[in-house]
Formats: structure tokens, sequence, C-alpha cells
């Protein structure tokens, strides 16, 4: 069985719908964050970064955090997600990597300074905007050329990026000028996955 540790929050949403995708069993243990959970020993031992989400696979004793790799970890295991053919696959992966190395952070920084920061910070917050609409200008030139990121075949490219996108709207940091990426998010929204995955454990409020 695997075992999934999450909260509702952006990168916990890649899992839950990558899994609901596959249609494959799993134990979703709710790591509630608000409450510091993710700070328990308990945790800790499963990521010593304590972030969620983490997976771990029973029946081979495998353990994982970082959403990207528990991503490839599910489309190796299922052979499924991951476009077989060699320039599909890496073109697959190397969205999936932009997205957790230039995408993922720089919207969490945004998401920090213009929600959460105490004491307003305009040049923290205008660089991230400024940087939050680069990246989706890049995803929105891709997508005028493709309907899913990496070409033909939805993948967990398209699932990761997802993750963040749906946080985008629900706190507006609106990306409808960015035509293709509007329309490339609503139509992985109407995936009923998708629509399943993000109220797993619970739907996020953007709060
Ligand atoms: N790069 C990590 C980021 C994980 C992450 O930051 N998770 C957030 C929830 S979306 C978290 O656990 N935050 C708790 C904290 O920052 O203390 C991934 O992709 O899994």
């Amino acid at each position: 069985m695997l075992q999934l540790y999450t909260d509702s929050s952006p990168n916990g949403f890649k899992i839950t719908i990558a899994l609901e995708e596959l249609g494959i069993p799993y134990t979703l243990h709710h790591i509630r964050i608000e409450e510091g959970e993710h700070r328990q020993p308990d945790f800790l031992a499963l990521n010593p970064h304590g972030r969620i989400p983490v997976l771990k696979d029973d029946s081979n004793g495998v353990v994982l955090f970082e959403s990207a790799a528990i991503l490839l970890y599910l489309a190796e295991k299922t052979g499924k997600l991951l476009p077989s053919d060699v320039q599909q696959r890496w073109e697959a992966i190397k969205w999936l990597q932009f997205h957790a190395s230039s995408v993922g952070p720089i919207i969490g920084q945004r998401v920090y300074f213009e929600l959460f920061d105490s004491t307003p910070n305009p040049v923290a917050i205008g660089r991230y905007q400024r940087m939050t609409d680069q990246v989706f200008s890049v995803l929105d030139q891709q997508l005028a050329q493709h309907p899913y990121l990496a070409g033909d075949d939805y993948s967990i490219a398209d699932i990761a990026h997802f993750g963040w996108s749906h946080i985008a709207r629900i706190i507006n940091f609106d990306f409808s000028h960015h035509t293709h990426l509007s329309a490339w998010h609503d139509r992985i929204a109407a995936r009923p996955a998708v629509q399943k995955g993000i109220t797993l454990p619970e739907p996020a409020t953007g709060a």
C-alpha cells in the first residue's frame, strides 16, 4: 500500500491529483501544517526538512519527499503520466524540473511577501510579481504551441504546474492575460481526478 502524508496545499495537491488519475489505492495521512504536525518527530523521521508531501511505499520501503521526485516515482511505478517516446519523456521531465526549480519556489516567495509578511516589503513584492509573470509567460509560450506542457500528452509536468496555478487562481495572482496558460488551466481543472485531488485532504481556502 502507498502511504501519503499531506495537507491541503499546492505541493500536496500534485500528489493527490496524480494518485486519483492513476486510480491506485493509497492511505491518506492528514498532516496539519497549521497545527505544527509537520514539525513532530514522527514526521521529521520521514522528511527531515519538515515539508509535505511525503510518500511511503510499503511494498519496497521507499520513502520520498519532494513532490517532483514523488511524481516521477509514481510515473515509473505505473508506466503512466510520462510519455514513453524518449523526446517527449524528457520534454515532460524538463517542464517538471522547471516547475520544481523555477516556478514553485517563486510563487511560494510571492505568497509569503504578499500574504504573510508582517512588514510590507514593496521591493520584494514587486520582484516576485515580475518573476511570477516571467515564468507564466514562458509557460504561455509553450502552451501556445501544444495542448500540454510535454506536447500532445497530459503528464506529471502538467500536474505539477497545476498544483500552483490552482492556488494562484484562488488567491488572485491573475494570469488571465496569458490566454494559453489560462485555457490550459481550465482544461486540466475539468478533469474528474483533478477535481477530486484538490479536495484532499480538504479543499484549499487560500487563507
Ligand atoms: N519543494 C518541496 C516543497 C514542499 C513544501 O514547501 N511544502 C509546504 C506545503 S505546500 C510545506 O510543507 N510547508 C510547511 C512549512 O513551510 O513549514 C516539494 O515540492 O515537495
